[in-house]
C-alpha cells in the first residue's frame, strides 16, 4: 500500500480553507484541514515544497513514524506553520487508514467512550439587554453551553463582535493589511462582572456560561476576574493571559475558583507541558489541526487525563469541517472530553465540505461512516477561489500595540 499523490487546495467557500487531499494506489483518499487563519499560503507551500515529496512511495498506514519524520526531520521544530503543515497531512492519513479499515476514526482511537458531544456556541452582543436576547435565542435552539461576549460602552471596535448584519461571527476581514481595533482594560474589566450578573439572572442556573478574554489580561488582572465572578458559576473563563508564559497562571489559580481554559494557540505538548503537570487549568483547547494531528493530541490528552484537565477543542469557523471531524472522532474516543466549540458554517462551507456528523439539541453526533466522515466538493473549488484575509490586530486607546 502506497502514498501516490498529494493535493493542496486553496480555496475560499464564505472563507479561506487550504485541505489536503492524500491519495493511495487503492483508489482511497484521506483529508486534511491545512488552514491557519490569516497564513494560509504559508502552510499551503510548505506542505507542497517541503512534505509532500518524503510522502511519496509511504505506506499510510504508518503514521506515529511518518509523523516523526516530519516532526524530528525539519529540525527547526515546532511553530503553527510547520505543526499545521504536519497536523493536516496526519489528519488525511488517519482519515485514509480508517476507511481502508472500512471504520469511523473513533474506532482505532480507542472505540466510543460517548453518544454525543457537548458543544457550546457563541451569544455576542452589542449592549447587555442585546446580549441576553442573544444568549436566550441560543438557549432556545438547544444549546446547553454558550459564550458570552459583549460590546463595551466607550469602545467601538472590539473582540467577539459581528462585523456583518446577520453573519455568523468571523474575525478575518478581506484586505491587504489586517484591521485595527481598540481596547481598554479597566473599561473591560468594570464591564464583565455586571454583564454576567444580568445574563445569569436572565438564564437561570441550568446553562453553562463561558467566556474569552482573548489572551489580554495580565496574571493580576485575570486573578481579579476570576474572582468577581465567582458568585456566577462560569464553566470557564478562557484565555485570560498570553499562554507563552505558562507560570503566569500559578498566580491565577492562587486566587480563583473560577474553571480555567487555554490552549487554541498551541501547537505542541511543550505548550502546555507546565500548565498540565502542575494542574494550572481545567480544560486545553487545542484544536487537532493545529496541535499537529491525532497522532500528538491522542498523547496530549493521556497527559491531561493524569492532571485532571479535559480536552476542549477549539472549535472556530476557520477550522474547517475536516479539522472538526478530526477532534470529534479524538474526543468520542477518550475518557477526558470536556466541551467542543461549533459555530456553524455559512452555507457555501457547507456545501464545499460534505460531511457525515450532525448537530442536534445542543450536542454534535458521528455515524459509522469510515474515516472522518468528510468529503471535499471538487467542483466547487474553483468558484470560490483564495481571497487575501486577515484577523485584526489590537492598540490601547492611546495607539499602543497590544494582543489580539
Ligand atoms: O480567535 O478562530 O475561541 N475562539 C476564538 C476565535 C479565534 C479565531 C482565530 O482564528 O478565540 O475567535
Ligand atoms: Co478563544
Amino acid at each position: 500500500m502506497k502514498i501516490t499523490k498529494v493535493q493542496v487546495i486553496v480555496h475560499c467557500p464564505a472563507r479561506n480553507f487550504v485541505t489536503v487531499k492524500v491519495h493511495s494506489d487503492q483508489g482511497v483518499y484521506g483529508l486534511g484541514d491545512a488552514t491557519l487563519n490569516g497564513r494560509e499560503l504559508a502552510v499551503s507551500k510548505y506542505i507542497e515544497e517541503y512534505l509532500t515529496p518524503s510522502l511519496i512511495g509511504k505506506s499510510p498506514f504508518d503514521t506515529e513514524d511518518i509523523w516523526q519524520f516530519f516532526y524530528k526531520g525539519v529540525y527547526w521544530r515546532r511553530g503553527a506553520v510547520n505543526m499545521t503543515a504536519i497536523g493536516a497531512i496526519d489528519i488525511a492519513l488517519w482519515d485514509l487508514k480508517a476507511k481502508l479499515l472500512n471504520v469511523p476514526l473513533y474506532q482505532l482511537l480507542g472505540g466510543k467512550s460517548r453518544n454525543k458531544i457537548l458543544t457550546y456556541c457563541h451569544g455576542h452582543g452589542t449592549s447587555f439587554e442585546d446580549t441576553i436576547e442573544k444568549v436566550l435565542e441560543k438557549k432556545e435552539a438547544g444549546y446547553e453551553a454558550i459564550r458570552v461576549q459583549s460590546g463595551i460602552p466607550g469602545l467601538d471596535k472590539i473582540y467577539g463582535m459581528n462585523t456583518k448584519k446577520g453573519a455568523k461571527y468571523e474575525p478575518a476581514i478581506a484586505a491587504e493589511t489586517p484591521f485595527e481595533e481598540e481596547w481598554d482594560t479597566s473599561k473591560y474589566l468594570n464591564h464583565v462582572p455586571r454583564l454576567f450578573e444580568k445574563v445569569r439572572e436572565a438564564v437561570g442556573d441550568e446553562v453553562h456560561l463561558l467566556h474569552d478574554g482573548h489572551h489580554r489580561l495580565t496574571p493580576i488582572e485575570a486573578a481579579r476576574l476570576g474572582k468577581e465572578l465567582e458568585p456566577f458559576h462560569l464553566f470557564w473563563l478562557e484565555d485570560l493571559v498570553a499562554g507563552e508564559m505558562q507560570e503566569s497562571f500559578r498566580l491565577i489559580r492562587n486566587h480563583t475558583t473560577t474553571p480555567l481554559a487555554l490552549g487554541e494557540v498551541f501547537n505542541t505538548m511543550f505548550d502546555c507541558k507546565t500548565l498540565l503537570e502542575e494542574e494550572l487549568i481545567d480544560h486545553l483547547r487545542m484544536a487537532v489541526s493545529h496541535g499537529g494531528g491525532i497522532t500528538p493530541m491522542k498523547k496530549i490528552a493521556a497527559l491531561a487525563e493524569l492532571h485532571h484537565v479535559k480536552i476542549s477543542p477549539h472549535g472556530p469557523s476557520d477550522i474547517s469541517p475536516i479539522g472538526i471531524a478530526a477532534a470529534l472522532h479524538l474526543v468520542t474516543a477518550i475518557n477526558n472530553f470536556g466541551v467542543h466549540e461549533y459555530m456553524g458554517y455559512e452555507e457555501q462551507t457547507l456545501e464545499a465540505f460534505p460531511h457525515a456528523f450532525k448537530w442536534e439539541k445542543g450536542y454534535l453526533h458521528l455515524d459509522e461512516t469510515p474515516g472522518l466522515g468528510v468529503d471535499i466538493n471538487m467542483d466547487l473549488v474553483d468558484k470560490y477561489p483564495y481571497k487575501k484575509a486577515f484577523l485584526p490586530v489590537n492598540r490601547l486607546t492611546d495607539g499602543t500595540m497590544f494582543h489580539w
